[in-house]
């Protein structure tokens, strides 16, 4: 009997713990750059089809309310990815934040630690785009996150096929497309694998094929480069944006700047920019087919985990670090804390959750936790997001009453109603304050309105308590 005992004991241990490996769902988390939620046909967007997200989105819970905690690259994806406001771990630039989190596990580190093999392709942490993706360089990636890591190099701007530069290009003397962070549009010649994107989603299905019967869960992280300037695409992603002058532009609206603070004028605009109406027209439509694109290959990655057989245990998220402008108030590209380029587009499937809108508040911060929780991983005490996962449920459940986030030269409380920024040391630099039920597209700052003088200094407070509970977190942060 003894012996029995000794034998099937760790038989039954170890059958007990192959199917716990098996029961944690894997995390496949997919991140486009520079996306506007609005440029997505399951978001509104009429001209620009995006099948593969759509099909996602219908299948999974699309949240109409989630923003970023940054409103550009490097401040949002250190956030989300370190579970930290950006100021809270002083990342405003484009570097790691790991000197500030100090060994203090990042997203996909923690479920590293949990027994997850993370792997990560592309852009997840900050890449300078298009420098780094040109170099196929690691950029300020965090090593400790993953177990596996793959860059994808890709030609960028230097794309063969038929190159404009639309910025700062008014009397035509670029002949072709420039480098760095420059409005760009190429029609390019050859396939899809001329490119990083197309090289991402090979490299990813490939992954996700040789997971397929490993007994550790993953978590792998997908980092699409476009819709981010250059707008270069295979040609054939252009065919409903051409001839380009039928694309049509956001309206204009006459004095939009006068209510706005010199600090809310974004870094690029159409005037600046040196961009008349034939280029803001040509720059949607490259934007578009940059995105049309990069749906094609969110498709593969989709159609490989189908084909694999994770479908059922794989949780899967498509988000973007930020918004963009496309010429809203003659505004171009992220940085402004509108609408505009704080909101983000993100779509969550979960398996056996029905499929829903969640017009709850949340922000990208809220991953980390979320999903530590939806895999059945401790949530760590010390990180400053909130647990979202009750919404898959009960898509009524409100998460937040208000998100937040930044630029490096103001701060922005998002309500169900209102949105309210202020620039500067205690709204030195001006503030904003919107009625966005009635004033969706933010034409009409009533700061200064005495009608609404009591919502403003109730926002004021509450900015001045965020910001304190933000910063004295007691972190314990290196800064
Ligand atoms: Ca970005």
């Amino acid at each position: 009997m003894k012996l029995l005992q000794a034998l099937v004991s760790p038989m039954v241990l170890l059958f007990a713990s192959s199917c716990l490996a098996k029961e944690k769902m894997n995390v496949l988390f997919i991140i486009s750059d520079d996306l506007t939620a609005t440029a997505l046909s399951c978001y509104g967007n009429k001209v620009c089809q995006t099948p593969n997200i759509d099909r996602l989105a219908s299948q999974g819970t699309r949240f109409t309310k989630a923003y970023c905690q940054g409103t550009y690259c490097g401040p949002s994806r250190a956030s989300f990815m370190s579970g930290y406001y950006p100021h809270a771990i002083k990342m405003l630039g484009y570097g790691s934040p790991r000197p500030a989190i100090g060994d203090r596990a990042t997203w996909a580190q923690h479920f590293k630690n949990s027994g997850y093999h993370t792997a990560r392709v592309s852009k997840i942490f900050h890449m300078g785009v298009p420098i780094g993706i040109e170099k196929g360089t690691d950029g300020a990636d965090d090593p400790a996150s993953w177990t596996e890591r793959f860059n994808s190099q890709g030609p960028e701007w230097r794309a063969p096929g038929d190159g404009e530069t639309l910025e700062s290009n008014a009397d035509g003397r670029k002949p072709g497309p420039v480098g760095g962070n420059t409005f760009v549009v190429v029609e390019a010649d050859g396939n899809d694998l001329v490119h990083s994107d197309g090289k991402t989603a090979t490299k990813a299905a490939q992954l996700i094929a040789q997971r397929k019967d490993d007994k550790k869960p993953f978590f792998l992280g997908v980092g699409f480069v476009r819709p981010h300037v250059p707008f270069v695409a295979p040609r054939k992603d252009y065919k409903d944006f051409l001839p380009y002058d039928k694309m049509s532009l956001p309206e204009k609206v006459e004095g939009d700047w006068g209510d706005i603070p010199k600090a809310g004028i974004n870094y690029k605009t159409s005037k600046n920019m040196k961009m008349d109406v034939r280029r803001q027209k040509k720059a949607v439509g490259g934007y578009y087919a940059s995105v049309v694109y990069m749906d094609r290959m969110v498709g593969q990655v989709l159609g490989a985990l189908t084909e694999a057989g994770l479908d059922d245990n794989t949780i899967v998220i498509f988000t973007s670090d930020h918004g963009y402008h496309l010429g809203e108030h003659d505004f171009w590209a992220k940085v402004s804390l509108h609408d505009e380029s704080a909101a983000v587009p993100l779509i969550i499937r979960v398996p056996g959750k029905k499929p829903a809108v969640c017009n709850s508040l949340v922000e990208l911060l809220d991953l980390y936790p979320s999903l530590s929780k939806m895999c059945g991983l401790e949530i760590p005490a010390r990180i400053q997001g909130k647990d979202f996962s009750p919404v898959f449920d009960d898509p009524k459940h409100e998460v937040r009453d208000a998100a937040f986030s930044v630029n490096g030269k103001g701060y922005l409380l998002r309500e169900h109603d209102w949105a309210y920024i202020q620039y500067g040391k205690n709204g030195k630099g001006g503030e904003e304050l919107f009625d966005m039920k009635k004033d969706p597209k933010q034409y009409t700052n009533l700061v200064e309105d005495p009608k609404h003088e009591k919502v403003r200094n109730r926002f004021r407070k509450q900015m001045e308590a965020k910001l304190k509970a933000v910063r004295d977190n007691d972190l314990g942060l290196k800064y």
